[in-house]
């Protein structure tokens, strides 16, 4: 018979925080017609014409909106294009990122 010495294992696992999920936010401005915002947000965040108009909506009267919630990466990358889509116009159309709580 072989004798196999079987160390016993206590390994301690670090407990790992889930990461945490970024806010994509649409700021309001004068200038972005509000037919373009609409068209930037169906096609960078997949929103059907109804979705889109809501969130330009709101941002329009309230100053912002929350378009959506991501891993931080997904939501940087959208911000940037969308804003990115809007500078290509000349417009100052602005997303930007915020951890959630
Ligand atoms: N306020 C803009 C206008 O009246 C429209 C607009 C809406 C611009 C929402 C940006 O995030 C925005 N033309």
């Amino acid at each position: 018979m072989t004798d196999i010495a079987t160390k016993p294992r206590s390994e301690v696992l670090p407990k790992t925080e889930r990461p945490r999920l970024h806010k994509v936010l649409l700021l309001n401005d004068d200038y972005t017609p509000r037919e373009f915002v609409v068209t930037v947000l169906k096609a960078e965040f997949r929103m059907s014409e109804e979705q889109a108009y809501r969130v330009m909506i709101t941002a329009h009267r309230r100053g912002l909106c929350v378009v959506g919630v991501f891993a931080r990466d997904v939501a940087e990358t959208k911000a940037t294009r969308a804003t990115e889509a809007g500078r290509s116009r000349g417009y100052p159309l602005l997303f930007t990122t915020e951890p959630e709580e």
